[in-house]
């Protein structure tokens, strides 16, 4: 035994007495970096929460609550493999299911964890108010309550409204940056005109004389348009492990949803056999409509509309659809923490590929040739 042997005990001694200084030696770290060999071990587990459960908790919840104006009827999904840490879905994400109960206002505050809503169960009257703008919860619609904005909920009809909520949690709180700010009120004050409205100004028509507004944006997507857009794709496959997947941009940027977050929209025809792969993000979907099968590691979920399940981050996993005459195509909303990790530079796939790694369509009959209006425009050693 040499003396730089760690179960020497001499240089136990050490470590023991250098804690009193509040330091570790660089050696005490190895065990964990050899655990890292290959990669993190993925954080929790997957997991289903099935629409039922989800759905009978939540009517239980609003009827031990009592009568609205108690707050927010939200339950959060937990992860059964998370067991320290800020509480979650995956270790980054927390989702959950929520009700606003018939003429209910769930009142205005902010934090700095954004969130997104998924409406389950909505019409056309119900709405949440963003930073001052109203946005409509309609059936399947996405609304967005990026960071530090003002939000407030508001259910003027006799039904009750649900959706699934999700926000970066564990992601903001893990990093120990939480901020939070009740109103003061129940409702914050609405813009006086939808003139004043952020989403006018991230839409294709803008103001010539405004910059827009690049972030913090109180977007709703509504379904009517994804369904368009799922249309148009036709019988696209798509990508060979996500399937048909679109993500929902900001609509100033083109970038992520949101900059911890990123949304997806996927549709997964009869047949469809997703690769199994894995990511060093986590992610909760919905199930929209259809059925179908999801994997992480050896477990194997059936998965139907109103379930919910969780990916943990670096586990492997696929989605399929399997085959059946009379089946429908399956549609998942889904959340990544991508873009998180993007802006850390930890964002990593296996098989090593890149979301987003291929090139958009080329137009028609035409080869694809840069085009230059004159000479000065090539770059050098160009030739036109
Ligand atoms: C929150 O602000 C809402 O605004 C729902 O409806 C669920 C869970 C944890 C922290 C804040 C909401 C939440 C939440």
């Amino acid at each position: 035994m040499t003396e730089t042997d760690p179960s020497g005990d001499a240089l136990k001694e050490f470590d023991a007495a250098i804690r009193t200084d509040h330091m570790v030696g660089q050696w005490t770290f190895e065990p964990i970096l050899e655990a890292a060999t290959g990669g993190p071990t993925p954080r929790g587990t997957g997991h289903v929460w099935p629409w039922k459960t989800a759905r009978a908790r939540l009517a239980e919840a609003s009827k031990t609550l009592g009568p609205a104006g108690v707050g927010r009827c939200n339950l959060t999904f937990l992860n059964p493999g998370i067991t320290q840490g800020p509480p979650g879905s995956t270790h980054t994400i927390a989702a959950g299911v929520q009700i606003m109960r018939a003429h209910e206002v769930c009142w205005s505050h902010r934090h700095t964890m954004s969130a997104l809503r998924f409406v389950i169960e909505g019409n056309a009257e119900a709405f949440t108010v963003v930073d001052g703008e109203p946005l409509t919860m309609d059936r399947f619609d996405l609304l967005l309550t990026p960071r530090f904005s003002w939000h407030d909920h508001h259910n003027p009809t006799d039904e009750e409204v649900v959706w699934l909520d999700v926000l970066d949690l564990g992601l903001t709180l893990g990093l120990n940056q939480a901020f939070y700010e009740p109103f003061g009120e129940a409702s914050q004050p609405q813009h006086p005109s939808a003139a004043e409205s952020q989403g006018l100004r991230a839409a294709s028509l803008r103001p010539v004389w405004e910059r827009p507004r690049q972030e913090r944006l109180p977007i709703r997507y509504p379904w009517a348009d994804v369904v368009k857009t799922l249309a148009a794709y036709g019988d696209t496959v798509g990508d060979p492990y996500d399937g048909l997947a679109l993500r929902y941009a900001n609509p100033v940027t083109g970038g992520p949803t949101l900059p911890t977050m990123d949304c997806w929209v996927q549709q997964l025809a009869p047949g469809f056999e997703g690769l199994s792969h894995r990511r060093t993000s986590s992610s909760v979907g919905f199930v929209v409509s259809g059925h179908g099968r999801v994997e992480v590691g050896d477990d194997t979920w059936e998965i139907g509309p109103g379930d919910t399940f969780a990916i943990p981050n670096y586990a492997w996993h696929r989605l399929s659809n399997p085959d059946d005459a009379a089946a429908e195509p399956l549609r998942i909303f889904s959340v990544h923490d991508i873009p998180a990790l993007t802006a850390f530079g930890l964002f990593y796939e296996e098989p090593v590929r890149a979301v987003a790694a291929h090139s958009a369509p080329a137009v028609p009959g035409i080869p694809h040739k840069p085009y230059y209006r004159n000479d000065a425009m090539l770059a050098q050693g160009e030739t036109r």
